[in-house]
């Protein structure tokens, strides 16, 4: 009999310890056998509360309109109630919004400008409406502050019609540009999902860096559009990494489910995203 299989299951689990150093726990866990599954099993996946650790974001613009340009308007407080004002960049940016609808249909990344006394302001415009989450994905300045994801509800306003999460898919089409996704996303174990972008059929190989890396990669959980952190593999100018065709990786889901990927990549000067429902492979933990 072959055990070579064995090999890769060793590496999953490298990959699995790796993880479990940067969960954070947010209940005491129980020391246990198998430590590295009850902190998985007790940190809770971001963008589901409006308050972690003494921050609180706090809509100023809790309802918009569909259809109409209208600025979203939001503070971060910290545990004094008092806005912060001093973030850590990351990805070129001190925050990332991400706008979803209940129904993920519509989603937006966008980078809202810090006013001054901590205000953020930025234009959206959605085209639906329903039910939103605004997701803040931050980090407080100082040491030792720990990435926050925050989650505000947002109410647009029209006449509203729920659409079905879209069929799992291999590819997606955005603009001419065909995205074609491999890799498993695997409950509580990093796996590798890689992306390939064409055009008309041709790899894309010029690819340009958009916020220091060739692609981002934002992942929701349907149902409660828990936030996931997605690791970029290797970045523009590291001596390995290629800009594109593919772009590479890790994710781990906080459960068995289904999810909706969203991969913004920027060619020919356009950021373009590229939207892929998921469902969790099957493999036991
Ligand atoms: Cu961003």
């Amino acid at each position: 009999m072959n055990h070579s299989g064995r090999h890769t299951e060793r590496g999953a689990q490298t990959e699995h310890a790796q993880h479990a150093e940067h969960a954070r726990p947010t209940e005491h866990a129980q020391p246990t056998e198998h430590a590295e599954h009850a902190e998985h099993a007790t940190a809770l996946p971001g963008g589901l509360q409006v308050s972690q650790d003494g921050y609180t974001i706090e809509l100023k613009t809790p309802r918009i309109k569909a259809g109409e340009e209208a600025p979203l308007r939001f503070v971060i407080t910290d545990d004094r109630g008092k806005a912060v004002t001093d973030y850590t960049t990351v990805h070129d940016k001190d925050l990332h919004l991400i706008l979803a609808s209940r129904d993920l249909n519509t989603f937006r990344h966008v980078h809202p400008a810090l006013g001054p006394e901590g205000n953020w302001s930025i234009p959206v415009e959605l085209p639906a409406a329903g039910d939103y989450r605004v997701l803040a994905d931050f980090t407080p300045a100082g040491q030792g502050a720990k990435a926050l994801t925050l989650g505000a509800d947002l109410a647009v306003s029209g006449s509203y019609e729920p659409h079905d999460l879209p069929a799992q898919k291999p590819t997606a089409e955005v603009d001419g540009y065909t995205v074609t996704l491999d890799g498993e996303l695997t409950p509580g174990t990093m796996s590798e999902l890689r992306l390939s972008v064409a055009r008309d059929g041709k790899p894309v190989r010029d690819l340009e860096p958009y916020l220091g890396a060739y692609g981002h990669l934002v992942a929701l959980r349907s149902g409660d559009l828990a936030y996931l952190h997605v690791h970029p593999e290797g970045e523009p100018g590291d001596g390995t990494t290629e800009p594109g065709p593919e772009i590479s990786f890790m994710a781990a889901a906080p459960s068995h489910g289904t999810y909706r990927l969203f991969l913004d990549f920027k060619h020919a000067g356009v950021v373009r995203t590229a939207a892929f429902t998921v469902q969790t492979s099957a493999h036991a933990q």
